[in-house]
């Protein structure tokens, strides 16, 4: 496979001043008709002629109207053209149905939908696909079906025939077709400037009931990007579409997102709480691509986190505002650390901006997405709010109709602020977690406290340079009242010091307040002062955070050395867990353990070889722990926690359902299941309904409500995917592998459905005591299946590799039997590209 670097970037030869597109839908030989106007682009100095394309059969092609006979290659062609400008016309045929790479134009359930970023375009028909070459689309479809969707506003749509036109210029990565029987649930939303825009969520039917919530999100992200980031719609129609068969979330489409169904569709009955969150979140952050995506595009794929990073930041945003901010700081952070940490500090790491890929399917990471906000957060702080958005209009303002660099980008914030931004750009460029170390001192009514960061050298940041940290800072008396209110210290050297001064007592640091900063904070922190802080702090992330530390000390010390559950971190969650006064989901997140894999690498970085078996069994005996210690409150809690009147997936009863959940899985370790068995048999949503049967399948019980749960929900596709990932995520270690697969003998277990893969195969990698496995069967059972989906979906296959990223952390027996999977997937005869070069890099 061939490296492509960000250095080697030049622009393409020619502009694409319009595109026209025929398609004659047929699931095996669709047509595509393509009429392409070029003209010399002024910019660019070399003007050879190259189209991309892939897997198309060419019919014929031609030049101002005359036949011509392009070179073609399976990567695209070349053709000598006349100077100036000309039409090239093209028809070429292609295979829908046969296309289980779900890339391109492919087919789900019957109905025919697309997939273009990063480079699919190319597998519908040649073109220079690349996102700095932007146009304006008519797309004219025909086939035998009532619902004909493409980009833009209809201009006509009748019986088997629809013409589209979008008449905002974009790459071709933002394009998409749909034809099917499909159904909508419509509504309408009116812009601030007056205008009214359809809006449609197309499902097929049967799924009309699970359409309301995610309309409702749709028209609070529209209003909220107006009010606070003045960005109003721009076409006349806005439409939704859900499919089954798809790689990841959602795609941005102009004017035509396609969702996977499982980030769309929700009823109280079949989903739960945390997935109308998820889709809530999702479907703002692709209407927010609207702006930051399409209306401003990426010059090339290096700069992904432009468009990703942003547009991720907004969708924080905007959760932060409609629910608790503190909760979805917490959940970002928590998820940062699961995900992110992990591929910064492992063979996958890469800058945010990486500089070079072989498959850029492999760069749409936690580190391009969730880094890259956390950089935008950064950024905003020491910016200021004000300056924040003054640089996002001017952004807007100067680049609108642009495909854009990371330069652009900090260049408005530079003219905005005069501030020189090269050394926050390492943030950029530079790959892997920073490590704040902190050391105090308290002299004559001065505290100090002096930092030092570093960043571990990577292959790929070699040499890395000290970066600009926001670090948020407040400082406590020992009664616990706030003596310094946060404080932003801005730190750029590699070790730097900040005194305060005119203190009457020692005070108490709470130091990197709201998590702002991605990094890894080291301090040597007594178990006195954690607790100190769980009680006190005014911080809700650091109090959190506080709570955090204990658990995770005294899980590692219970994992290495037996060590009982520590007295500090069971009084400090107790008293946490009887404050009515905090916010119940607040309570739950604080309930929550770090998770084995977080702790598997908190040993590893201690020097400590991480035993699975040992750290599933520290943070058994430390739920039970909690669970006797809590005993006398949790009756009270879980009678707090109980919801009247009808389901609404909304902060207040989310928030109760969350804690709730919590107590309910401490109460089933002392009752063995009674309650839960209860709570199943009552109830009357999915979130209730779900969390009991986990309660029941980790107490070891649950067969009668496995098997009723089946065949209450065998016909709905989205809840069978839970059925199939909540008894792997409950697995006991020994027992995961072989239940993963007799489960994959299931007869609905459609593997080449991406949801039912990784509700089956994606599980068992987040079981982590089960699929690290002493005896190694859950590594040999990942690979055979990788092997097997590798020709079907490389994209899906390639992803779930990353399982094996932190395989150095383990003993040398596992790290030898992972070596052997890894060798096995390898030498695999035909491995695609994708799955390839996320071996290469994992093996290192
Ligand atoms: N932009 C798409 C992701 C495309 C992934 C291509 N492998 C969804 C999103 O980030 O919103
Ligand atoms: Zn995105």
């Amino acid at each position: 496979p061939q490296t492509i670097y960000l250095k080697d970037y030049t622009p393409f030869g020619f502009d694409v001043e319009s595109v026209h597109l025929t398609f004659d839908l047929s699931p095996n030989a669709t047509r595509v008709m393509s009429r392409i106007a070029f003209a010399p682009n002024p910019e660019a100095t070399d003007h050879r002629f190259y189209l991309h394309g892939k897997k198309l059969t060419l019919i014929k092609a031609a030049i101002n109207g005359e036949p011509v006979r392009p070179e073609v290659t399976d990567e695209g062609l070349t053709c000598p053209v006349p100077d100036g400008s000309f039409i090239w016309e093209c028809e070429v045929e292609i295979d829908p149905e046969g296309n289980t790479a779900l890339e391109g134009l492919y087919m789900s359930n019957g109905m025919y939908c697309t997939q273009c970023e990063a480079e699919g375009f190319r597998k519908i028909t040649y073109y220079p696909d690349r996102p700095d070459v932007m146009s304006v689309f008519t797309v004219e479809i025909k086939g035998p079906h009532p619902v004909l969707l493409s980009n833009g506003n209809p201009q006509v749509q009748g019986q088997g025939h629809a013409i589209w036109h979008d008449p905002w210029p974009k790459p071709a990565y933002l394009f998409a077709l749909v034809a099917g029987e499909l159904v909508a649930h419509s509504d309408s939303f009116t812009t601030c400037s007056g205008k009214a825009v359809d809006l449609n969520l197309y499902v097929r039917p049967g799924d009309e009931g699970k359409c309301a919530f995610g309309m409702e999100a749709l028209k609070k992200s529209m209003q909220w990007d107006e009010e606070v980031y003045g960005r109003e719609y721009d076409l006349d129609v806005f439409n939704i579409v859900a499919v089954d068969d798809f790689n990841m979330g959602a795609m941005e489409n102009k004017g035509l997102n396609v969702f996977n169904s499982s980030a769309v569709l929700a009823s109280p009955e079949t989903a739960t709480d945390g997935n109308f969150e998820r889709i809530e979140a999702i479907i703002a952050h692709e209407y927010f691509h609207n702006w930051t995506g399409n209306r401003i595009t990426c010059r090339d794929w290096f700069q992904l986190c432009l468009k990703e990073g942003l547009t991720v930041y907004r969708d924080s945003q905007f959760t932060s505002d409609l629910r608790s901010a503190a909760v979805k700081r917490i959940s970002d952070v928590i998820d940062l650390r699961a995900r992110q940490f992990p591929e910064d500090q492992g063979p996958l790491a890469h800058p945010v901006r990486p500089e070079s890929f072989q498959e850029i399917n492999n760069f749409y990471t936690a580190t391009v997405y969730e880094k890259g906000a956390e950089v935008i957060g950064m950024l905003k702080r020491l910016v200021g709010d004000a300056d924040y958005a003054r640089a996002l209009d001017l952004y807007f303002a100067r680049h609108d109709g642009q495909a854009c660099t990371i330069e652009d980008w900090l260049q408005v914030f530079e003219d905005v602020t005069d501030r020189d931004l090269a050394q926050f750009k390492r943030w950029y460029s530079q790959a892997g977690t920073p490590r704040l170390a902190v050391r105090d001192e308290w002299k004559d009514g001065t505290y100090t406290l002096h930092f030092s960061q570093s960043l571990p050298a990577s292959a790929a940041s070699p040499d890395p340079q000290p970066q600009v940290i926001p670090i948020s800072v407040g400082l406590l008396d020992p009664n616990g009242d706030e003596v310094l209110p946060t404080r932003m210290l801005e730190m750029t050297e590699a070790t730097q010091s900040f005194a305060f001064e005119g203190l009457a007592a020692r005070p108490v640091p709470s130091i990197l307040r709201g998590f702002s900063a991605p990094v890894v904070l080291d301090r040597d922190v007594g178990t006195a002062e954690r607790a100190f802080l769980l009680a006190h702090d005014t911080d809700p992330f650091n109090r959190w955070e506080a709570g955090r530390a204990l658990a995770r000390e005294t899980l590692m010390a219970m994992a290495t050395t037996g060590a009982p559950a520590g007295a500090d971190y069971l009084d400090g969650m107790l008293a946490v867990l009887r404050d009515a006064d905090l916010d119940p989901a607040y309570r739950a997140l604080m309930l929550g353990q770090p998770s084995q894999s977080e702790l598997a690498a908190a040993l590893a970085e201690a020097g400590t070889t991480p035993d699975p078996d040992a750290i599933w069994q520290a943070s058994e005996t430390l739920a039970l722990a909690m669970a006797q210690h809590a005993q006398d409150v949790l009756p009270r809690i879980l009678a707090e926690c109980r919801v009247d009147g009808p389901y609404r997936p909304d902060p207040d009863q989310t928030s109760k359902r969350a804690l709730g959940g919590r107590a309910l899985s401490l109460v089933t370790r002392l009752d063995g299941g009674t309650q839960a068995a209860a709570q199943y048999a009552a109830a009357d949503n999915m979130t209730l309904q779900l969390s009991a049967l986990g309660c029941l399948l980790a107490a070891g019980k649950g067969s009668a409500e496995v098997a009723a749960f089946y065949d209450q929900w065998q016909d709905d596709r989205l809840v069978i995917d839970k059925w199939f990932g909540m008894q792997i995520a409950q697995a006991v270690p020994d027992k995961a592998a072989t239940i993963v697969a007799a489960l994959t003998e299931h007869a609905d277990f459609n593997w080449k459905n991406p949801n039912r893969f990784r509700a089956t195969l994606g599980a068992l990698t987040m079981n982590h005591a089960g699929f690290h496995a002493a005896d190694g069967s859950g590594y040999r059972l990942l690979a055979d299946w990788l092997i097997r989906l590798d020709p079907v979906n490389p994209q899906t296959t390639a992803r779930m590799c990353s399982a094996f990223q932190t395989w150095r952390r383990y003993d040398s027996d596992r790290q030898s039997k992972i070596g052997t999977e890894l060798e096995r997937i390898a030498s695999t005869a035909g491995l695609s590209p994708d799955t390839t070069e996320m071996i290469t890099r994992i093996r290192g």
